[in-house]
């Protein structure tokens, strides 16, 4: 008997596309690589499966009739074309909370990594200039104000190590958590002025877009550092180039970015500033978790039955 067909975008990570040649027929990229055949193709492809970072437009899913899940590796979802996927009666599935804890930890690793100045401080012992003088003091970070924006699953997540540290936690959400213990800012900007380190690890899309913007970095200020964890859209990049240059805000660890995977050459000659290739839920542990909740939905959704872990919008 042959196996059911899906469509893969190209790139997946191997985990992921090991337990799909398993169990499916995986076309990647079809659309691109035989377009002359993908007619013949499109009717029996039931399962598409995307990473957090694909685009799956509306118009790909209008060409795919007999499609009835997407599944996605990746928390974040907000290249799926959601709307169009339920008007077509399609699943749409990511894989939340396996990912928590390693986005969390990157979270404090970059905190701790820009307050402390770890990359230049690897850098001064491996250049062998540590016989030639010391470095700048860093800044603490435990006792320190802490501010989250998004108190989700990886927000608490955060939170929580933050309490570790013996930090004070604040947070903004559009919806306060009173159940939190934690004290709740209406806004970004409010929130920016009453910490000194912001974490960002809201969802990417239209909603968030540059909601840290020059008004919430400049009441972030000279001596605020901020965190990025959540995507690339969130943060207005220019005026967080203009605020780094500038003194604006005293430094910033980034793992996501507007354009990935180029980054702005202005941000690699910082001192001030850390950054990792979006790297954040990237263990062999998490992987493999998130690539069986992958595959899990996909197996489900392809076969008619219910999917493990919808996306909230099509949640009944
Ligand atoms: O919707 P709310 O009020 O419960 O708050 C959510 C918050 N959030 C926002 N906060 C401020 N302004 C906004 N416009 C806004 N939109 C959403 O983000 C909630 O507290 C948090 C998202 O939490 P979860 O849905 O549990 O997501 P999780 O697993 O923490 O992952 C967050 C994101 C992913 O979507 C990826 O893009 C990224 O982390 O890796």
């Amino acid at each position: 008997m042959s196996l059911p067909d899906i469509y893969a975008v190209p790139g997946l990570h191997p985990f992921y596309m090991k337990a799909l040649e398993a169990h499916f027929t995986v076309h990647v990229d079809p659309v691109t690589k035989d377009p002359a055949g993908f007619a013949a193709l499109a009717p029996r492809l039931m399962g598409l499966a995307a990473s957090g970072e694909s685009k799956v437009p509306g118009s790909l899913l209008a060409q795919l009739p007999a499609l009835k899940v997407v599944s996605v590796f990746g928390v974040g979802y907000d290249g799926v074309d959601v709307a169009a996927a339920r008007e077509r009666g399609i699943a749409v599935t990511h894989t939340p909370g396996v990912l928590s804890d390693d986005v969390a930890d990157l979270a404090m690793l970059l905190m701790l990594g820009v307050a402390r100045g770890l990359p230049r401080a690897d850098q001064h012992v491996r250049n062998g200039l540590w016989p030639k003088g010391g470095l700048p003091l860093g800044r603490k970070v435990s006792g320190a104000r802490l501010g989250i924006v998004g108190l989700g699953r990886i927000g608490q997540a955060i939170a929580q190590r933050g309490q570790g540290f013996g930090m004070s936690i604040a947070y903004t959400t559009r919806t306060e958590k009173p159940g939190s213990g934690f004290t709740y800012f209406p806004n970004a900007k409010a929130l920016a002025a009453e910490v000194d380190f912001l974490i960002v690890i809201t969802p990417g899309g239209a909603g968030t877009k540059h909601l840290i913007n020059a008004e919430v970095l400049s009441a972030l200020g000279p001596q605020g550092f901020l965190i990025n964890v959540a995507r690339g859209s969130v943060v207005d990049e220019d005026a967080l180039i203009a605020a780094l240059s500038s003194g604006g805000i005293a430094g910033a660890g980034l793992d996501v970015f507007a354009n990935e995977p180029n980054v702005p050459e202005a941000l690699w000659s910082m001192p001030n500033v850390v950054l990792t290739p979006h790297i954040a839920s990237a263990t062999v542990q998490t992987r493999q978790a998130m690539a069986d909740l992958a595959f899990a939905n996909m197996q489900a959704g392809t076969a008619g039955q219910p999917v493990l872990t919808m996306v909230p919008e099509l949640q009944p």
